[in-house]
C-alpha cells in the first residue's frame, strides 16, 4: 500500500534549501513556484472559467493582451512583491519596470514573461513562464540590464500535459521538477539535465513562414536540414511557444531558430526574459545558444547586454551538430 505514496518526497523546496545557503533565494523560488501553481490552475480551468480571449489591452511590445496574460502577470507580480525579497520587477506585460515599495523590498531583481506563447492559449496548446533573477546593485532597472554572466538563476515553467519547472543557478546544473497535482508540490524528477551528447533527434524548429525574410545562410541551413545531412532529412517541429519548443529541444535534441531577418532585424524574442534565461539553460545543459550573425559577429546570447528592458535578440539554440550546419552556411556565405 505504501508504495502508492511517496514517503520521502524530493520536493523543490528541499532541493533549493540543500543547494543554496541563501534563505532569501529559498523564499524567492517558493514564491515563484506559488505563482506557477496559480497560473497552471488558471490555464487548466481556462475553458470552464471563460478565460479564453482578449483582455482588450496592448502590452509593452504592442501585442494584444489575453485575459490569461493579464491574470498570470498579476499572479506573478503579487507573489513576488509580497515575498519581501524583490526590489525591481520587469514583466513583458508592463511597459515600465515595477519598483517594489521600500517596506516590502529585498535584494532580488526578477524579469519574466508570465505567459509566453499566449497566441496558443485559446486552443489549449502548451504555454509557459520564463524568468531570470539578478541581485540588486543600486535598486534601479539598470540592475537587470546585465549579461547572462550576472544572472544568478534562470528558468521556465511549461504548462502542458504535465506542468514542469526547469531552472538553473548560474554555473550550476539544470534541474527539472514536475508538479504533482495530488499534493500541489513540484517534485524533483529530472536530475542534472543534459542536452543529448550526440545532438539527439534530427529536428529543426522555426517559423518557416518567415523564409522570404531570412538571410541567405539561414535559408540555406534550413534547406540542408530538409534535404538531409548524411542522407537523412530532418523532421520539422514548431509549437510556436518558445517554452515548449526549447523544452523539446533540450530533451530530444535538434535546433530551435528564431533569427534576425529583414522583417525583424533584431529577431522577435525578448533578450532579458526570453533569450538570456533560455540561453543559460541550454548552455549549462551542454548545448549552444547563439545569436547567429548579429551586430557584426556571431556571438552568444548569454553575453548580450540588453540596452533596454524589452529589447529583442535573435536566437539559435541546439547542439553542436545542428548549430554547426548553420555556422557552415555563414562561412560559405563569407
Ligand atoms: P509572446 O511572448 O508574445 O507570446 O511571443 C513569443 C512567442 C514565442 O513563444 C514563440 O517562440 C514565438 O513568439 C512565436 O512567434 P511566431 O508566431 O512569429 O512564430
Ligand atoms: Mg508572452
Amino acid at each position: 500500500m505504501s508504495d502508492m505514496f511517496d514517503l520521502d518526497a524530493p520536493t523543490l523546496s528541499r532541493y533549493v534549501m540543500k543547494n543554496t545557503k541563501d534563505p532569501e533565494l529559498v523564499i524567492l523560488l517558493n514564491s515563484l513556484a506559488t505563482s506557477f501553481k496559480l497560473i497552471a490552475s488558471a490555464v487548466g480551468r481556462a475553458g470552464v472559467a471563460k478565460l479564453y480571449g482578449l483582455a482588450g489591452e496592448v502590452n509593452s511590445t504592442g501585442d494584444d493582451q489575453k485575459k490569461l496574460d493579464v491574470m498570470s502577470n498579476d499572479m506573478m507580480i503579487n507573489a513576488l512583491i509580497h515575498s519581501g525579497v524583490c526590489c525591481v520587477l520587469v514583466s513583458e506585460e508592463n511597459e515600465d519596470p515595477i519598483i517594489v515599495p521600500a517596506d516590502k523590498a529585498g535584494k532580488f531583481c526578477v524579469a519574466f514573461d508570465p505567459l509566453d506563447g499566449s497566441s496558443n492559449i485559446d486552443c489549449n496548446v502548451s504555454v509557459g513562464t520564463i524568468f531570470s533573477v539578478y541581485e540588486r546593485k543600486d535598486g534601479s532597472v539598470n540592475d537587470l540590464l546585465r549579461s547572462g554572466a550576472d544572472c544568478i538563476c534562470a528558468g521556465y515553467c511549461c504548462y502542458s500535459s504535465a506542468v514542469e519547472l526547469v531552472f538553473t543557478f548560474n554555473g550550476g546544473t539544470v534541474e527539472g521538477f514536475c508538479l504533482d497535482p495530488t499534493i500541489g508540490e513540484f517534485i524533483h524528477t529530472r536530475i542534472d539535465m543534459k542536452f543529448p551528447a550526440d545532438g539527439g533527434k534530427r529536428i529543426y524548429s522555426c517559423n518557416e513562414g518567415n523564409y522570404i525574410h531570412w538571410d541567405k545562410p539561414i535559408q540555406d541551413a534550413v534547406s540542408v536540414f530538409k534535404s538531409g545531412v548524411d542522407g537523412e532529412p530532418y523532421t520539422a517541429r514548431y509549437v510556436g511557444s518558445m517554452v515548449a519548443d526549447i523544452h523539446r529541444t533540450l530533451l530530444y535534441g535538434g535546433v530551435y531558430i528564431y533569427p534576425a531577418d529583414k522583417k525583424s532585424p533584431k529577431g522577435k524574442l525578448r533578450c532579458l526574459y526570453e533569450g538570456i534565461p533560455m540561453a543559460l539553460i541550454i548552455e549549462q545543459a551542454g548545448g549552444i545558444a547563439s545569436t547567429g550573425y548579429f551586430q557584426g559577429k556571431i556571438g552568444r546570447v548569454a553575453e548580450l547586454v540588453p540596452d533596454a528592458i524589452h529589447c529583442k535578440c535573435p536566437i539559435i539554440m541546439g547542439g553542436p551538430r545542428d548549430v554547426g550546419v548553420i555556422y557552415d552556411c555563414y562561412k560559405k556565405a563569407g
